[in-house]
């Protein structure tokens, strides 16, 4: 039969022709050659940062209300949580202000010694992994 279009010439005897690929064979190996494939899953990799709690420890001369202002000042906490950190520590000697990444945490703790030695208090500030 006649080609009457461009197309290529597929027929039967150019298909005869044609190397063909047996049962064992693939277009990645020779002859013996396993069909083989590589399968990947794409895995959401977000790690969670590790994480500081912010401590204030008691001492017998910063006044209360100094406490109170540095809670409210860098710790973003209102009068009344304020006070109630600050009496916690009072009376048991150590009392958490926040929990932050390891950075942020270190800032805090910079600040709080900062303004405490300003004010010649003598309040401490640490950090401890959780
Ligand atoms: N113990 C202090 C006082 O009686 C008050 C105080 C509370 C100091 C908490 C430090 O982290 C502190 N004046």
């Amino acid at each position: 039969m006649p080609q009457l279009s461009s197309s290529p010439d597929l027929s039967a005897a150019a298909a005869a022709r044609a190397p063909q690929m047996s049962n064992d064979e693939n277009r990645s190996g020779g002859p013996s050659a396993p069909n083989t494939s590589v399968i990947t899953k794409v895995k959401p990799k977000t790690k969670r940062p590790n994480l500081y709690r912010v401590l204030i420890l008691n001492d017998d001369y910063t006044p209360m209300e100094f406490v109170v202002h540095v809670l409210e000042k860098f710790f973003q906490k209102d009068a009344e949580a304020a006070t109630k950190i600050m009496l916690h520590v009072h009376h048991h000697g150590i009392g958490e202000c926040g929990v932050f990444t390891y950075e942020i945490a270190e800032t805090k703790v910079t600040q709080v010694m900062d303004f405490a030695r300003k004010h010649q208090h003598p309040l401490q500030c640490v950090m401890e992994k959780k």
